[in-house]
Formats: C-alpha cells, sequence, structure tokens
C-alpha cells in the first residue's frame, strides 16, 4: 500500500489510560508481555494450566509437519467436564451460568450443577441415539440454552459438532450437512424472532431431502415456540420427550488433545463453503486465557454477556467456551436488539447487572443512529469493560461506545481474530493499554502478528499492508475440513512460513495496528491503495451519517472509482447539496484522492449474521451485474430494496 496516501489517514490523536483501580486489579498486567516474549511455548505451557487435563500434557507445540500444528498432544481432557463439572466439584454449583432472557420476556437461570444435569442428560441421549467419539453432529438452533447445552452434551461425548446459523437457508444447511456427513441434527420447532415464532424445522426438513445428506439417522428437536411441526416418525425426536427422562448422571471420557471439538463454516467470498476445523486442548487454552485476559473476567463478581449468535465463531469461543471454562455468570439473550423497543439491550444490561459487554460494530453504530436518548434512559453503570469484534471499528462508533454506553469511563476493547484463529489474537488490554480509538492495537500475550509489504518484508511503523501471523498459536484452525489442499494454499501459499490472515493492515507511529478490512475490499485508484474502512469511518465522522459501506468500481479512467452507500441518520433529507457537502467531508479527512466519485443514500445495507457489510454484493449493484450468491445474508430482501431505490432515483 503506498505510504504517500496512508499518510493522511486516521490521524488518531486520542487516547484513553485504563481506569487506576481497573489496573492495579488486572488479571493480566504488563508483565505479561515480557514473558511470553522471553519463552513464548513455555507461556502457553503455563496456560494450559488453567485447564484441568486427565493427563497433563509433557510437549506444548509440535510443529514438525508444519502448517499442521499439533499442541499439547499428549494431554488428554473432556471440554464439558472443564466448562461445567469441575466448577460444581469446586463448590461452585450454586452459581449461576446462565441468565437466558427469550424474546418474549420469558426468563430462565441455569446454576452450574443445573448446567450439569442438563448436559449429562443431553449426552445420555445423543448416546441413545447412538452417537459416538468422532460422528458429527449438525446444530440448527435458536438463542436458548439448549443450544449451549447442545454443544456441550456433544463435546463431552467427543462428537464434534457443526453449528449453523439459524438464519441460513436449507440449502445452506443441507451444504454444511453434506460436507461434514453430520449423523443427527438437533434443531428446534422455532425461535422468537422481531416479536414473532419464526419456523426452524421446516429448514431441516428441506435439507433433508437433498442429495448428500442420505446419513442423517435423527433429528432430535427442542419445543421452543409451540408452532405446529411437521413430524417424520421414526427419524424425529422431541428433545423433552427424550432427553428429559435420561439419567442426569454422565461420566465424561477423556479425549486427545488433538480430538476435534467442532466444524464451523465460513463462507468467504468465493467458493464453497470453508469446514474450519478446531481441535480440543489447544484451543480450550487460548479461549479460557483469552477470555480471562482481554474482558478481565472475575468469575465471582462480574456478570458477562456476548450479544453474538452462537452460529457465529464469537458465540463458540466467547459464548460458550471461553466464558464456562473460566466459570462466568453469563446472559443469553434470543432476539433482536429492538424487540419490543429500542432500548431492549440496555434494558437487559440494567436488568442482569451486566457488567462486562461484547459486540459488534454494527450494532454499536445502530445504536448511535437510533440516538444516545435511548441508552441514558437505563442504568448502565454496572458495565466496567467493553468489548467490540467482527470489522474495524470506526474510530467516531468507539467514542459514542465508550461515552454513551461505558459513560466516559469504561475500557473498549477492539478485539481482532477470525474463525480460523479460534481466539483472540490482536487486542488492547483493559487494565494495561493506554486505547486508540480504531485500532486493535498490539498482538496479545503469545502471539506474533505483523504487517508485510507484497513481497512478505516487515513494514516500519507508518508503513501498510497485509496482516501476518508469524508463528503458531494454541487455537489455530487445524486444516479445512477434508480438504488439507486448499487450507495450505487459502493460507500458507502467499508468504512461505506466515499465516495470510487476508486483511489488510498498517502500522502506525507507535507501531500498532489497525485493520484496513479484508484485502479483497482494498480500492486501487489512480495507483493508489486506499481502504474502504477508512472511507467509511470519514464518511461515519460525518454528523448525518449513520452507516456507510464504500466499494471499488471497475473505471476506465481511474482503475477503480469509489462508490460509497449510505445511510443517514434519522430525519436527514437526501440531495445534491448533502452528497456534496459528504464527498467534501471525505476529501478533507483523507485527501482529494480518496473523494468517492458516487455516494448513493439507502435504507439498509447487506450484512452477514456477524454484521460484516457483504461489499461483494454492492460492488456488483456499482456495476451494474447480476448479484451473486445472497444465501448468507441476514436479510436477503435487502438487496432487492438497495436494486429497486437506485433505479427509481433520478
Ligand atoms: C471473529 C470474527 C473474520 C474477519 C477478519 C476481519 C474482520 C473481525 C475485527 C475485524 C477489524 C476487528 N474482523 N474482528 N476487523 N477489527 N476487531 O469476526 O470472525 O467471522 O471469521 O471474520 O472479520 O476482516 O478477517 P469471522
Amino acid at each position: 500500500m503506498s505510504n504517500e496516501s496512508l499518510a493522511n489517514l486516521m490521524k488518531e490523536e486520542r487516547r484513553f489510560a485504563p481506569p487506576a483501580d481497573l489496573a492495579a486489579n488486572a488479571n493480566v498486567k504488563a508483565a505479561a508481555y515480557e514473558q511470553a516474549a522471553a519463552d513464548r511455548l513455555g507461556f502457553w505451557a503455563e496456560q494450559a494450566k488453567r485447564l484441568t487435563w486427565a493427563t497433563e500434557p509433557t510437549q506444548t507445540l509440535d510443529w514438525t509437519n508444519a502448517p499442521f500444528a499439533r499442541w499439547f498432544a499428549d494431554g488428554k481432557l473432556n471440554v464439558a467436564y472443564n466448562c461445567v463439572d469441575r466448577h460444581v466439584e469446586a463448590g461452585n454449583g450454586d452459581r449461576v451460568a446462565i441468565h437466558f432472557e427469550g424474546e418474549p420476556g420469558d426468563t430462565r437461570s441455569l446454576t452450574y450443577t443445573e448446567l450439569q444435569r442438563e448436559v449429562s442428560k443431553a449426552a445420555n441421549a445423543l448416546t441413545s441415539l447412538g452417537v459416538e467419539a468422532g460422528d458429527r453432529v449438525a446444530i440448527y438452533m435458536p438463542m436458548i440454552p439448549e443450544t449451549v447445552i447442545a454443544m456441550l452434551a456433544c463435546a463431552r461425548l467427543g462428537a464434534p459438532h457443526s453449528v449453523v446459523f439459524g438464519g441460513f437457508s436449507a440449502d445452506a444447511l443441507a451444504t454444511r450437512i453434506n460436507d461434514a456427513d453430520a449423523r443427527v441434527v438437533i434443531t428446534s420447532d422455532g425461535g422468537y424472532r422481531r416479536g414473532k415464532p419464526s419456523a426452524l424445522k421446516p429448514a431441516v426438513d428441506e435439507a433433508l431431502t437433498k442429495p448428500g445428506t442420505e446419513n442423517v439417522r435423527n433429528v432430535l428437536v427442542v419445543r421452543r415456540t409451540g408452532q405446529d411441526t411437521a413430524w417424520m416418525e421414526g427419524r424425529d425426536v422431541w428433545w423433552h420427550e427424550l432427553v428429559d427422562q435420561q439419567s442426569d448422571q454422565h461420566t465424561p471420557q477423556a479425549f486427545d488433545a488433538e480430538h476435534p471439538l467442532f466444524i464451523l463454516y465460513t463462507s468467504g467470498t468465493t467458493g464453497k463453503p470453508k469446514g474450519i476445523l478446531h481441535t480440543t486442548g489447544g484451543y480450550l487454552t487460548q479461549v479460557s486465557y483469552t477470555h480471562h485476559a482481554v474482558f478481565d473476567l472475575k468469575p465471582e463478581t462480574d456478570v458477562y454477556w456476548c450479544t453474538a449468535d452462537v452460529g457465529w465463531v464469537t458465540g463458540h469461543s466467547y459464548i460458550t467456551y471461553g466464558p464456562l471454562s473460566n466459570g462466568a455468570t453469563e446472559v443469553l439473550y434470543e432476539g433482536t436488539p429492538d424487540t419490543p423497543h429500542q432500548g431492549r439491550w440496555w434494558e437487559i444490561v440494567q436488568k442482569y447487572g451486566v457488567t462486562i459487554l461484547y459486540t459488534a460494530p454494527t450494532a454499536i453504530r445502530a445504536a448511535m443512529k437510533w440516538g444516545d436518548d435511548i441508552p441514558a434512559k437505563f442504568d448502565l453503570s454496572s458495565l466496567r469493560v467493553l468489548g467490540s469484534v467482527g470489522e474495524p471499528i470506526n474510530p467516531e462508533a468507539w467514542i459514542w461506545y465508550r461515552k454513551h454506553i461505558g459513560a466516559d469511563r469504561t475500557p473498549v476493547v477492539d478485539t481482532w481474530w477470525q474463525t480460523e484463529t479460534g481466539g483472540i489474537m490482536l487486542s488492547p488490554l483493559p487494565g494495561v493499554t493506554a486505547a486508540k480509538p480504531g485500532s486493535a492495537q498490539v498482538p496479545l500475550p503469545g502471539i506474533a502478528a505483523t504487517v508485510v509489504d507484497d513481497e512478505a518484508n516487515e513494514v516500519p511503523d507508518g508503513g501498510g499492508g497485509y496482516l501476518v501471523l508469524t508463528e503458531p498459536w494454541p487455537s489455530m484452525l487445524r486444516t479445512i475440513w477434508g480438504d488439507d489442499q486448499r487450507y495450505l494454499d487459502t493460507y500458507w501459499s502467499r508468504f512461505e512460513g506466515k499465516y495470510f490472515a487476508g486483511d489488510g493492515a498498517k502500522k502506525d507511529e507507535d507501531g500498532d495496528v489497525w485493520l484496513l478490512g479484508r484485502v479483497d475490499d482494498v480500492m486501487l485508484v489512480s495507483g493508489h491503495n486506499i481502504s474502504t474502512t477508512e472511507v467509511e469511518s470519514a464518511l461515519v465522522s460525518h454528523p448525518k451519517v449513520a452507516e456507510a459501506a464504500v466499494v471499488g468500481a471497475t473505471d476506465p479512467q481511474t482503475t477503480q472509482s469509489i462508490c460509497a452507500f449510505v445511510i443517514l441518520r434519522g430525519g436527514v433529507e437526501q440531495d445534491e447539496a448533502l452528497v456534496n457537502e459528504l464527498r467534501a467531508h471525505v476529501a478533507q479527512s483523507l485527501g482529494p484522492i480518496a473523494k468517492p466519485k458516487r455516494i448513493l443514500p439507502v435504507q439498509e445495507l447487506p450484512k452477514t449474521r456477524s454484521g460484516k457489510i457483504m461489499r461483494r454484493l454492492l460492488r456488483d449493484v456499482a456495476e451494474n451485474r447480476d448479484m451473486g450468491d445472497v444465501s448468507t445474508l441476514t436479510d436477503s430482501s435487502v438487496m432487492g430494496l438497495i436494486q429497486s431505490q437506485l433505479s427509481s432515483a433520478p
């Protein structure tokens, strides 16, 4: 990336030091960086002691068959035992593990003792359906306690799960069932979304008519909404009939540290979805450590809430495995943030006294758009750490989050990681780092990352290029399920010996890392590399803009030209003058080269379930092409809306 254009970009001078009391009592202090730098493998061997092993590992990393890693390979453990039973054995059985809040307002709290019974019953039920260690189980569920219970029951049996987001279509589900060769599907009649029951079981029924899904023997169905549900005798089994009658005693068996724990599919921009494979010991070590370090979790007093869907990796690592391995008390919320009103999340924070909140920039921008007065109506004073994940967080959204949710007092941790990395890789530490709005800043202790140029040379401070991970880490993906070659090609062939993350990045003058979006999204305008993220952040910093998505459209004169889709704040009129004002604002913030050629006001932007803008689809619109696959959009009508709006525009 040319340094000349970058030099203008993202001059962020604001710094926020950790609050003194948090710094003094932080779980992880600055010394961790030095310790890990002096002996990285020794550091991870130390962190593995956070877990309870049936057989303690004597080896840390086996990298002899790089890039196929084995961590703690001679150790044995059971993940569910680590997330549940050991807390009961330690005398914490009465602590609440999960405060469930249904969208209609029904609630249920499960202590660790209750969770242990439920997971044991579910494990016995799966065994009765013939599930054995190594069998794959697909989970297609709403956000309810049984989803977490089902994941833990699979883990307890050593049966790798493949959670498929409940918003995905029957086709997307069938592809994933087929690729993983799942034997059982766990689902529910439906879940509540936007005030209504929304069915799930019909998509399973349809998926199971498609070729490649014949090996599914049983469908285990949780009754959540009570809606009418078609039934296939012999195949379909009600959870409340089968699970509830099981014994609540189950002895967990220890599995090898490298036993598969789960497969999670990432769609990527092209081609068939990649089944990212995670294994047991290294994964649990890193998610446990990072959850402890990044959120400063104090299990006796904190109430933690991650708003992600469990169908996203964030739900796996920071709803199920990280928090529960640490004995956390957490909130699980079923529904949407604006049902029945736009203050629902803040009401939940107030109700449960949430102390740590982990969410995505898209949700923060939506809350900004709805207005400052909404969170102001609730008591949010329990909050002490705020996290962000999923996309670069625009500095203005970061500042808003800290100010309006965190009372201008709480640290904000911007956590960079991927399905493939399994756990958080770059993030400030809330008790250590002087935080910069918009930057994920530094690799965590024990993690080695840098930014390189096209020739794989590390860029100096101030330079830009590609984010790479230069040493293996415990929760790294082990391969792409069934496709070792694709694993090598996708991640390890771009730069010799380094993991290619696919994200553009730059280092600022302090050496802190700024993520600039997926490499496919970086634009080339008249010989300058310009990041979509930076132009979006410039647009969002204008008081009339709530959200922005920027793409590079093919242009005969300039290679690509910048096309911006913007959502205006409530009440703002769109006209020619406003478009000119926004173009001038970007030119002033970033330099004339970054001025969008076109700015198109729209009502909605196409997003994935994890809130990522699907720029590929917007590029199709900007270049007047037919749209590609829209099956992983949260709301597939959005693209039609954008197209009809643009075709009716003058
Ligand atoms: C956890 C998750 C991974 C991609 C990643 C990057 C983007 C995630 C980010 C971020 C900037 C952050 N991303 N966190 N970009 N700052 N804090 O999101 O996993 O769904 O696999 O997506 O998300 O582009 O490469 P996944």
